[in-house]
């Protein structure tokens, strides 16, 4: 009975260590108030009890369902729920939307691209398909007609009549393999814009360096068969998310900012780039106002555009909407919704939420938290990854640590 159990723990253990060590900590939390024991550090509480407790939660719990996120920990505005959406998508990142409805969701490491289905219209995933795997790095999706285009690091490619082929996908068809091949900062959100044409990001092969050619530290755009490549935008070191504002069809675009000069410096970017032929100034300003302490001496930050937004140092902002659904109350819509992946060599974890931008005039007038509470302290149990607004006006969210695709609904309380 006891082995059984083991195997039962042991198994939903290692696929769900996360949330099951968050259990634990909270759960030793309680314990250590009760017996006054003092708290000096994670580490110690990891390397002193953990095993009992693991010990205690492979008895007593094996049935227990890990795949109940702690869901309670993520504060909403009132009115908001969060649930989720579909499990079993690991590693979830980028998502876009086919015409019939299908989710279509790329991930990072685990080199795959599914697609979710909702076969009876009840907001909650009836299956996941893996339509390709083994690629590199494939977390860039985007639908066209009846086409699926997915990114890997050196090229893009195209699945058509895909949705009616979600078991069986045919051979897909190469947009083009002509993109740098450089794995840092080689992973490739995609969009199509209001123009029809395919956008697609070359971050910088480096932390900061400058760009070994044109082609580098930009968002270019294509035809959608991979004709006429040009840069659209450069000084980008490494956009993970763009979109278009519906209402004046311009750009928007989170960057990713230089690591290593500290905590609090620089600021992550929310950029806007209305037209052709902007530079962003990287690798030779930062957040519009720091000179690089190498490269800034050839160029002022005078000569690029400044963000629109300093969403703040190390939050790894990534996909980005504009809300254009009607459930959310009135004061949201218009609103940019920007998924923060959240930090990794910030001495206090930042990031693992999701804010809101209010926009006015082509300007950022507001930006205040809409959902946080995906780290406890420094441990991590989810980080957000991209934002999708249904046709009911409810907003998906991936998320690439927990493998799993969340729904945010609003009803007035
Ligand atoms: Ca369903
Ligand atoms: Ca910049």
């Amino acid at each position: 009975m006891v082995s059984k159990r083991l195997v039962l723990g042991v198994g939903v253990m290692s696929k769900y260590y996360d949330p099951i060590q968050l259990f634990l900590l909270t759960t030793y939390h309680q314990f250590a108030d009760k017996l006054a024991i003092p708290l000096t550090s994670n580490q110690r509480i990891h390397r002193l009890y953990h095993f009992p407790l693991i010990f205690c939660f492979l008895l007593f719990f094996p049935q227990a369902n890990a795949a109940e996120l702690p869901l309670n920990l993520i504060k909403l505005p009132p009115g908001f729920k969060i649930e989720i959406y579909a499990t079993g998508v690991t590693n979830a990142r980028a998502m876009t939307l086919g015409a019939q409805g299908t989710l279509f969701v790329g991930s990072y490491q685990e080199g795959k691209v599914y697609a979710v289905v909702d076969k009876n219209h009840d907001y909650k995933a009836d299956a996941v398909y893996v339509i390709i795997q083994k690629m590199l790095m494939p977390i860039g999706v985007a639908f066209r007609g009846s086409s699926l285009y997915v990114s890997e690091v050196g090229r893009i490619l195209r699945f058509d009549n895909i949705e009616d082929n979600l078991e069986h996908p045919l051979e897909p068809a190469v947009v083009t393999e002509q993109l740098p091949r450089d794995t840092w900062h080689g992973a490739k959100y995609i969009q199509f814009g209001p123009d029809g044409l395919l956008y697609v990001p070359v971050g910088a092969p480096c932390n900061v360096c400058e760009p070994a050619s044109l082609w580098y530290q930009t968002i270019l755009r294509m035809q959608p068969n991979g004709d006429e490549m040009e840069v659209y935008a450069s000084g980008i070191r490494n956009t993970v998310g763009f979109t278009w504002d519906p209402q004046t069809k311009e750009m928007w675009f989170t960057d990713n900012g230089r690591d290593n000069l500290g905590d609090d410096i620089p600021s992550d970017e929310l950029n806007h780039a209305p037209h052709k032929g902007m530079n962003f100034g990287f690798p030779y300003c930062h957040q519009g106002d720091i000179p690089d302490p190498l490269f800034g001496g050839q160029h002022p930050c005078s000569e690029f555009t400044p963000p629109a937004l300093k969403t703040g140092a190390h939050v790894a902002g990534l996909g980005l909407k504009f809300y254009t659904g009607t459930m959310f109350p009135e004061k949201y819509r218009g609103r940019i919704f920007l998924a923060q992946h959240g930090s990794w060599n910030r001495s206090q974890k930042i990031g693992y939420r999701i804010m809101t931008a209010e926009i006015k005039d082509n300007k950022v007038v507001g930006y205040e938290p809409f959902a946080q509470g995906w780290h406890v302290g420094n441990f991590v149990w989810g980080r957000p990854v991209d934002i999708l607004i249904l046709p009911d006006g409810s907003m998906l969210v991936s998320d690439d640590h927990a493998g799993v695709i969340y729904r945010i609904t609003y009803q007035t309380p």
